[in-house]
């Protein structure tokens, strides 16, 4: 027995050094020996993902008071701080050399830093020690990773959202490639809130958070890894929703969908057939494009959920099934309540803040809702009744289109097919824009640029980043269509255009055009849909006349706007060295076509003027 081996002997109990024994790989004894020695726990749980296992944290979850039972059988809440409710991006580091727009801090300082702050921080706590697999196991997306917390809540979120891999480290051993995931809840002190990611040992360490954006490993802590993994191996690891589109005659087409949180990605995920609601890897595989959902649950924001909008959230989270609540308010009865669910606002409750009461108010003065913004649930996909067959699939499901949205009042059009796969991860996908929301702390309404919806876990420098994705498109016969939908655009007097249900539309009308079945209409910026396909298809889908009168006003190119939003970009991505003359050679070219029409048509230009 070596050093470490013998030491874990020392320290953990006799069944779980013997779950740990049956893995045999040497480097995850040396780490996990480190790491008991650098945080102390009392003990030590190494889950095998069994239903015992699971059992067991659920259980412990409870007994500790992380969650507290609900009415409802399976479900549980469970609070973060008043500080703690979002990602904090002013305490997340990349420990690497510096790279624009990502935060980044000095390697072996923020080593000796996270250090500290871990020492000891499991005195008196259960270590939990979970091992799981990002996409299907035993496929070519497989990605390994081992997840070390003190939270039952984290591991318990853990075992909701991803894959059991306990089997998979055994099989492997010592060929084994993991990530891994250190977390401690330490003194829950919100001024030594850290989240660091060290790129060189594929390691991310988080401490002082419970919120699960910062505090589960195999979300996006995960996600800074596996980009850096999907860069050095020629793939795409994207912060986006995989979905099946119903098309005519029982064809099923398949999108993958970047959106800034809170900018219509989960609802537009429940729409039809839901593989995944937030990430997806993108391998090429046989010259097609194939994704995977790395996930098997959803993270999902639940403000504003109702069951005229979201009718199958809605009815998901109001039936039976494990169900974990965060940072919405617990009624007196025992059922939640969150902003936005149809039902009368309760008199009181129990939130994040404690005791709550209509009219309470922070220390600022400002009126706290019920439920926090950024609450959340935590479900199983195999809850959800249009969960597609292939969610689990190890080839994953073949990609046509990509989505990228953002939260627009006043530029992109609702809905808008690239020219080609350069032209749209140009203007459409590194152009990405959007008003900040509640999902990361800070200001909310701010336009943000945010490329690929993506900025915020980048751990490329981004000319990498987008260099590898012209490339990416380059190594296909017939990549992919990139399109763009903006739900948020509003006339002059501040009024949305759209209305919630109006995305069905536009799905239906991407799915024809992956195919070319349906004619377009040429713009300076790609093509949109004519008026009379989307009348056939309001009719159809939502059984509403759609007026001419609106088809002018939400499809009119607001020219000088794009004009304005090229040159936010260009001046962006020109202080970015090594950013791909053809990046800018398409703007130059978007610009050039916006600048022939402005002069011919004006600044706000009609779509018909552009029917052939
Ligand atoms: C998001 O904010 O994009 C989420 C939730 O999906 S979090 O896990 O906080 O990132
Ligand atoms: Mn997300």
């Amino acid at each position: 027995m070596n050093d470490h081996l013998y030491f874990l002997k020392s320290r953990l109990s006799e069944d779980m050094f013997e779950r740990l024994s049956q893995i045999g790989n040497e480097k995850l004894y040396e780490f996990l020996a480190d790491m008991i020695k650098l945080c102390n726990p009392t003990s030590v749980f190494i889950s095998t993902g069994s239903t015992a296992d699971l059992e067991y944290v659920r259980k412990r979850v409870i007994e500790v008071g992380e969650e507290i039972p609900l009415k409802t059988q399976g479900h549980t809440a469970h609070f973060d701080s008043p500080a703690d409710q979002a990602r904090a991006r002013d305490d997340t580091f990349i420990l690497s050399d510096p790279m624009p727009f990502i935060n980044t801090k000095n390697r072996e300082e923020g080593l000796r830093e996270i250090k500290e702050l871990l020492r000891n921080s499991m005195e008196g706590r259960e270590m939990l020690v979970g091992f799981y697999s990002l996409g299907p196991k035993r496929s070519p997306f497989e990605i390994l990773a081992l997840q070390i917390t003190d939270s039952y809540y984290v591991m318990h979120n853990e075992n909701i959202m991803y894959r059991q891999a306990y089997d998979e480290f055994v099989r492997l051993a010592n060929r084994a490639n993991f990530l891994k995931f250190v977390h401690s809840i330490a003194k829950y002190d919100i001024k030594k809130r850290r989240i660091f990611i060290d790129l060189e040992d594929e390691t991310v360490y988080s401490v002082n958070t419970t919120y699960g954006g910062n505090s589960m490993g195999l979300k996006k802590l995960a996600l800074r890894l596996t980009i850096r993994r999907a860069m050095n191996e020629g793939w795409l690891s994207e912060h986006m929703f995989v979905i099946g589109v119903n098309g005519p005659n029982g064809r099923v087409t398949y999108f993958t969908g970047a959106y800034p949180s809170m900018s219509g990605k989960t609802s537009t995920a429940m729409l039809e057939r839901l593989v995944g609601d937030d990430l997806a890897f993108l391998k090429i595989i046989n010259g097609e494009v194939r994704a995977v959902n790395p996930e098997i649950g959803v993270f999902g924001i639940i403000e504003g959920i109702n069951s005229v909008d979201d009718p199958i959230i809605y009815k998901v989270l109001s039936s039976p099934g494990e169900i974990i609540f965060s940072n919405v308010l617990i009624k007196p009865d025992g059922t939640v309540y969150w902003n936005g669910k149809d039902e009368p606002e309760p008199e009181k409750g129990y939130n994040y803040t404690g005791e709550w009461w209509k009219g309470k108010r922070d220390e600022k003065g400002n009126l706290i809702p019920p439920s926090h913004p950024n609450a959340r649930f935590t479900a199983p996909l195999t809850l959800f009744p249009n969960l597609d067959k292939n969610y689990d699939d190890p080839s994953g499901v073949v990609v046509r289109g990509i989505i990228f949205g953002g939260r627009d009042s006043d530029t992109s059009v609702p809905v808008l097919e690239s020219f080609n796969w350069p032209h749209g991860v140009v203007t459409i996908a590194a152009s990405l824009e959007s008003e900040r929301t509640a999902a990361v702390i800070g200001q909310v309404g701010v336009r943000e640029f945010n490329p690929m919806a993506n900025l915020d876990f980048l751990s490329v420098p981004l000319n990498v980043y987008i260099s590898k994705y012209l490339e990416f498109g380059k190594r296909l016969q017939n990549p992919p269509k990139i399109f763009g939908v903006n739900y948020f655009l509003k006339d002059e007097r501040g009024n949305y255009l759209n209305s919630k249900e109006d995305k069905r539309v536009w799905l239906k009308w991407m799915e024809r055009r992956v195919y070319n079945e349906v004619e377009a209409v040429k713009t300076p910026v790609g093509y949109i849909p004519t008026y009379e396909i989307l009348k056939e298809l309001f009719k159809q889908v939502l059984n509403k006349e759609y007026s001419k009168d609106d088809y002018v006003k939400q499809f009119s190119i607001r020219v000088d706007k794009y004009l304005e939003k090229i040159e936010r970009i260009r001046k962006i991505y020109k202080e970015i060295k090594g950013t791909p003359d053809e990046f800018f050679i398409v703007l130059d070219e978007q610009e050039k076509r916006l600048r022939d029409s402005k002069e011919r048509h004006g600044s706000v230009i009609s779509p018909l003027v552009y029917y052939g």
